[in-house]
């Protein structure tokens, strides 16, 4: 008897002693493992000069030129570099890479948060991969003046260790350009609830990337082309530019803490194939908003629901900062895409640069009742009963 209690005793401590040691390693949401390239090397910050020697970032593996920077540092042809946050943050020269590895739930989906700036005029992109995905982020668009924006993309676990890797594909001839990575977090993505009388997956937008408090410029999402796994679940980004996720701390959101802000014009397009019955009638409504971020008006969407593609302006009522667009459809298809972009190319009106536009939240789809030709249908059904009745007690 007290064997055995002694026994369970021992189970259970390396029970909990095992599930304190497996919920440590996971990876958390939140910042990676020295996301914020703050920790100092062990021979320390290159800005300091103590050593000449390569220095190995804390947490990272890297291939090829990786430098730390700091903030204020100059490169040639005088230009600053810019830091994202803090002081440090790491340069990819040409064809560099740098990466880490990290301990995920098989089979959950993740988001993938960062900033990134580019150094030079010219074309920059950025791989990101976790394999076997991969996407490669195109840094030419400047969002905003700042000279740097947080980016989101997101992958499916398909191991229990992944490596998250980050590489300048770019082959510059000025080794000195290169984009500049910091901030990089990371979020286990909840599977949104299927609402019963919404068709639209994720429609309000709640459930999305890690956003950092304290940083006010959203987060851009760039063309997504997979709805199984997207940093905003069940919505695709099908354009060449980004449109950019916002939080209720910094921004004006219609519905919740989230919404989208579409900032690229036509070539910023946010999509869902929503479940439909053919030759139903539907019913989409959204909530079209100003995000109160000093965006030039007029502000328009355009709005595509199976056979219907509609602009509407963003003209509010007094104090609001949104109103409630609908439009009517009738479903072709098992499923029916409906898809928003901005009519114009807005920016804000302090700096006339940084890209804006309107935007979207509270997106719903639903069952509004028969086709006219089922209506017809039903009419002629019910006047051949009635006939049939008749001739038959005749
Ligand atoms: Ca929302």
């Amino acid at each position: 008897m007290t064997e055995s209690s002694s026994r369970n005793k021992w189970v259970l401590l390396l029970t909990l002693t095992f599930a304190h040691f497996s919920s440590i390693s996971l990876a958390q949401d939140g910042l990676v493992a020295n996301g914020d390239f703050e920790t100092r090397p062990l021979n320390g910050f290159p800005s300091e000069a103590v050593t000449d020697g390569p220095v190995e970032i804390p947490s990272w593996r890297s291939i090829g030129t990786v430098e730390l920077v700091a903030s204020g540092e100059s490169v040639g042809g005088g230009m600053v570099l810019i830091v994202p946050r803090g002081t440090h943050a790491v340069r990819l020269g040409n064809d560099a890479e740098i990466s880490q590895e990290l301990t995920v739930e098989k089979g959950s989906s993740y988001a993938v948060t960062f900033s990134a700036a580019r150094t030079c005029a010219q074309m920059e992109s950025l791989n990101v991969s976790v394999p076997p995905a991969s996407q490669t982020v195109d840094l030419q668009t400047l969002y905003n003046v700042q000279g740097w924006d947080p980016y989101s993309i997101s992958f499916a676990a398909a191991e229990e260790k992944v490596r998250l890797n980050f590489k300048n594909p770019g082959m510059e001839d000025d080794p000195e350009c290169g984009p500049i990575i910091d901030d990089i977090a990371i979020k286990k993505l909840q599977v949104p609830d299927k609402p019963k009388d919404n068709a639209v997956d994720n429609g309000g937008f709640e459930f999305g990337p890690w956003m950092f408090q304290n940083v006010s410029l959203g987060v851009l999402l760039p063309t997504n082309l997979d709805e199984e796994t997207s940093p905003v679940p069940g919505w695709m980004v099908e354009s060449t530019r980004a449109v950019r996720y916002i939080d209720s701390n910094h921004y004006a959101v219609p519905e919740g803490k989230r919404a989208v802000e579409l900032v690229s014009g036509k070539e910023g397009i946010i999509s869902q194939m929503v479940k439909t019955k053919p030759e139903k009638q539907y019913s989409l409504s959204f909530s079209l908003g100003h995000a109160r971020d000093k965006c030039k008006e007029p502000l328009a969407v355009m709005t595509f629901a199976g056979d219907q593609a509609r602009s509407f302006h963003y003209t509010p009522e007094s104090n609001s900062t949104f109103q409630v667009a609908i439009v009517n459809f009738t479903a072709r298809a098992e499923s029916t895409r409906i898809a928003f972009y901005s009519v114009y190319y807005n920016t804000r009106t302090d700096d006339m640069s940084s890209l804006c536009g309107p935007v979207v939240d509270d997106v719903r789809v639903w069952f509004s009742g028969c086709s006219r030709n089922q209506v017809v249908r039903v009419w002629l059904g019910i006047g051949f009963i009635f006939w049939a009745y008749f001739l038959v007690l005749g």
